[in-house]
């Protein structure tokens, strides 16, 4: 049916008369996960998901941090052994370069038209400085999709979306990425905005001149920004940019007394926070110093059905502790080609 023929019927059945959709402007209220809704039972909830489970931490009092503050930190999560071999395979990556096709986003003046390419055409020196997110490289890396899917990761977001859970995409740092403050949901889309959560793992001990990450607690409840014509999404057309974004983020936070707190965590630990939770990277005040760390985003199978790159094709699968990480559907000679992680 055509518009106009979809307006006569509709008006015939006497509907309200149909119009393009609206951007929205806060996450629907029936499509939050449950932690966020009003009245949720957290102990309830608990002791049937833990029937049968082993959960290496105080689930409820995670759930209940989660829900006031917007975040947790998983002590000691991740075996440094593999934090040492995943780094080991980033190393290798950028010594020999040439030889992979990792996308990477180079945040310098010189790639401002074309910000985000192939590992292959930035020099060394570059990959090995500042202002550099090597992309998604756990599609090459066996060991990036067991981190990335971790069961100490896994059993806490699927308590979280009481859903199963899917990874959709991740960044890896050498340097500290001083980005303004802003919220994830803006930015990684899922189809329901509000089924967005996100770890942060520290690859080596988190110092304080570094340009640690800093967040603020609470911050998941403010009223959403509206970057104009978008509604709560951001891209190239909206009226509004990551600058205003930051600090009306930072002018809410203020305004709701609501305290600023840096991240200075030990190689192995984890932090998750909800798709709303506003944080940043702080200014580097060491040069010298490397910030090393793997930052992850992760949905629900009901709101992440297929990879953001190939939305129309069905996703090929690998599944680990009851999660899922979608292949990447554009270079699929370039997965897993980095195996070390197979004997872990
Ligand atoms: O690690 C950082 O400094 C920023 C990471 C971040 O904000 C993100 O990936 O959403």
């Amino acid at each position: 049916m055509n518009v106009i023929n979809a307006l006569k019927s509709s008006i015939k059945k006497g509907i309200q008369q149909v119009t393009a959709p609206q951007p929205l402007k806060e996450f629907e209220p029936a499509t939050l996960p449950w932690l966020d809704k009003p009245g949720a039972d957290i102990e309830q909830f608990v002791r049937k998901y833990e029937r049968g489970r082993n959960v290496p931490y105080d689930l409820a009092e995670k759930l209940k941090f989660w829900q006031k503050n917007g975040y947790v930190i998983l002590k000691q999560a991740i075996d440094p052994a593999w934090i040492d071999q995943y780094w080991s395979e980033v190393e290798e990556l950028i010594e020999n370069h040439k030889q992979y096709k990792t996308l990477v986003r180079v945040d310098l003046p010189e790639y401002a038209a074309r910000p985000v390419l192939p590992i292959n055409e930035v020099p060394k020196d570059v990959l090995n400085g500042p202002y550099i997110k090597f992309m998604d490289f756990h599609d090459n890396s066996v060991l990036g999709k067991k981190i990335m899917l971790h069961e100490n990761i896994i059993t806490f977001l699927e308590a979280v979306f009481a859903d199963r859970v899917i990874a959709m995409q991740s960044l890896l740092f050498k340097y500290g990425s001083q980005q303004a403050t802003h919220q994830d949901f803006p930015y990684v889309v899922s189809e329901v905005p509000s089924h967005l959560a996100a770890s942060w793992i520290a690859m080596e001990d988190i110092h304080i001149d570094s340009g640690p990450l800093y967040y603020y607690p609470g911050s998941q409840y403010n009223k959403k920004f509206d970057f104009g014509n978008t509604g709560i999404f951001f891209n190239g057309q909206s009226k509004y940019n990551p600058n205003d974004f930051a600090n009306y983020l930072d002018k809410k936070c203020e305004d709701f007394g609501l305290k600023r707190e840096t991240l200075l965590i030990k190689k192995g630990d984890v932090l998750i926070w909800h798709a709303a939770l506003a944080h940043g990277g702080d200014a580097i005040r060491n040069p010298a110093l490397t910030r090393k760390s793997f930052v992850n985003h992760y949905s629900s199978i009901k709101a992440y059905k297929h990879h953001r790159q190939s939305p129309t094709t069905e996703p090929i699968r690998r599944s680990m502790n009851g999660a899922d990480v979608f292949a990447n559907p554009i270079m699929p000679d370039q997965e897993d080609i980095f195996k070390g992680g197979e004997k872990l």
